[in-house]
């Protein structure tokens, strides 16, 4: 009895934190890029990006001004070098609403002025919650049942101890 009570003690204070983040996509989502600042020059877009998970399912968009700012899709290299020479495609028109539909990193900037060498530009990492090799859901995922295994043995050697 001891030890049960001493497991599920743990169970609540060990695991609920985990149930706050999100950590399996129970339902699509849809990010919207920079929540209130929306797409736009001064907001840190590394930081935004940060504090999600981007599951496949879920929806990326973006609200922004269309006269002074676009959205286009690049590649890796020409994220890093700011260049609209081989855009995946450009949006103009706000919102743009982008699916995300199979896993990997997606980047966008904006082909504007000089805006993305100020930084007005965005990589995500959109991972499939069903795979658990190395991606930012495997380390959610892993992290719990890591978390859950570690209760049990610490539970475990209290119902023991006590
Ligand atoms: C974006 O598009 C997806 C798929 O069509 C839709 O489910 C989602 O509600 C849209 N999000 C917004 C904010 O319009
Ligand atoms: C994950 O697996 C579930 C159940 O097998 C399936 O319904 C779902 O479509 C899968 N999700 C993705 C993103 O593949
Ligand atoms: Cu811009």
């Amino acid at each position: 009895m001891k030890m049960g009570r001493a497991i599920a003690l743990l169970f609540v204070v060990v695991i609920s934190p985990a149930a706050t983040q999100r950590p399996t996509p129970d339902q699509p989502v849809s990010h919207f890029v920079g929540d209130g600042d929306g797409w736009n020059t001064g907001v840190n877009y590394v930081k935004w990006s940060k504090d999600q998970i981007f599951y496949v399912g879920d929806s990326l968009v973006f609200k922004f001004w269309a006269i002074t700012h676009a959205v286009d899709e690049v590649r890796a290299n020409d994220y890093k070098n700011c260049n609209t020479d081989n855009i995946i495609s450009s949006d103009q028109t706000s919102p743009t609403n982008f699916s995300l539909v199979i896993p990997g990193i997606r980047y966008f900037i904006c082909p504007k002025s000089d805006h993305c060498s100020q930084g007005m530009k965005l990589a995500i990492n959109v991972v499939d919650a069903n795979t658990t090799k190395g991606s930012a859901a495997a380390r959610v995922g892993g992290g719990k049942s890591f978390m859950l295994a570690l209760s049990i043995v610490v539970g475990a050697m209290l119902g023991v101890m006590t």
